[in-house]
């Protein structure tokens, strides 16, 4: 907390040196302690110049999934409001969803530098190396039916995409039902869980897997970066994770409001002009059948809804999709 407050002071006079003495009278704490405070920052990776005479500048932060670094100006009323961040983990949804199960309240979201048992739909694998990604579950206690969770994966694909769009510049568009592609490419996947009982929602865990900066070599084949995808329309440099992380809460939330407002249907239509697929001639793989058709619509419930070759319309409300060019 106290590291925290230092920083707020310094992070609040950015072109400033705030001298020793300031900062003890303002974090309410002797000199040695102020120095002992410093040293640690630095330690996280945080760039604190110590001027003689003058105080001390803070000149750079690190790109660690920090919690405070995350709060720090994070525009939200409830995601995020608590952020627990692990360095390894076997995966941020088995744990939020323990976390949810014993009654934490929503809002609260779990973050990994790197996650072992990163996991996909159906039992399929998240490849999850080490700091360059965000690896982000948020626990959810949302007053919907266990039929309207489809609606939570498509909220969360929009606010993805858009965030994604807002630092990066790219064309982010969505391939239903969850994942975030550029150029073609999945940057990013959304597993969404829940636990309900009849007809009541106890909670859903909302997970979000973003290769940011990852490099080609440690992600499945055909799978993408944000930051490899600015290379190869020009731009060398690295997106901040923090950044991203606090534009996709905000977004989230501002989505998640809107659902518990307005309903689905302004949602869906934005999804819709996020959507990389209306329209388009896909195959649907589904785990006792494959079939081939038009991605015609998105269904009141989030289903996607495809017109087969003998004009049958079918409602897929989960499965994989492949694009056919
Ligand atoms: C997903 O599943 O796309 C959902 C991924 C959700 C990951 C997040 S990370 C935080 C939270 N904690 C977890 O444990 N999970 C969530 P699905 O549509 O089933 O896609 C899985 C498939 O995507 C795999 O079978 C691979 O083909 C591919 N894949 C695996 N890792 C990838 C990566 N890092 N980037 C792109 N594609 C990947």
């Amino acid at each position: 907390m106290l590291d925290e407050k230092i920083l707020n002071i310094l992070r609040n006079r950015p072109d400033d040196y705030v001298s020793g003495e300031e900062l003890c009278k303002l974090a309410d704490i002797s000199r040695a302690a102020i120095w002992k405070h410093i040293e640690k920052l630095r330690d996280e990776g945080y760039k604190i110049e110590a001027a003689p005479h003058l105080g001390y500048r803070l000149v750079g932060t690190p790109d660690s999934l920090i919690p405070g670094e995350i709060r720090w100006r994070l525009n939200t009323k409830i995601l995020g409001k608590e952020v627990i961040t692990y360095k390894k983990i076997d995966s941020t949804n088995s744990l939020a969803y323990s976390l949810a199960e014993k009654g934490v309240k929503e809002g609260v979201v779990i973050l990994a530098e790197e996650q072992t048992k990163g996991r996909g739909r159906l039992g399929r694998q998240w490849s999850s190396p080490p700091k360059t990604g965000i690896y982000l579950s948020c626990i959810l206690r949302p007053k919907i039916v266990p039929s309207g969770i489809p609606k939570i994966t498509l909220l969360a694909a929009v606010a993805v995409a858009k965030s994604v769009r807002e630092l990066s510049g790219l064309w982010a568009v969505i391939k239903w039902p969850n994942d975030i592609l550029i150029n073609g490419k999945k940057v990013c996947g959304i597993l969404t869980e829940m636990k309900a009982e009849q007809d009541t929602v106890n909670f859903v865990i909302l997970g979000i897997g973003v290769n940011v900066n990852t490099p080609l070599k440690v992600i499945p084949k055909g799978a993408s970066s944000i930051k490899e995808e600015m290379a190869r329309s020009g731009s060398l440099a690295d997106i901040s994770r923090i950044e991203l992380t606090r534009r996709i809460l905000e977004n989230l939330e501002e989505y998640y409001i809107l659902l518990k407002n307005r309903g689905f249907g302004p949602i869906m239509d934005i999804w819709k002009s996020f959507s990389a697929m209306l329209g388009s001639r896909i195959k649907v793989i589904l785990q006792n059948k494959t079939f081939e058709g038009l991605a015609q619509d998105i269904d009141d419930d989030g289903s996607l809804i495809v017109r087969r070759d003998s004009g049958i319309l079918e409602k897929v409300s989960s499965g994989d999709i492949v694009m056919i060019r």
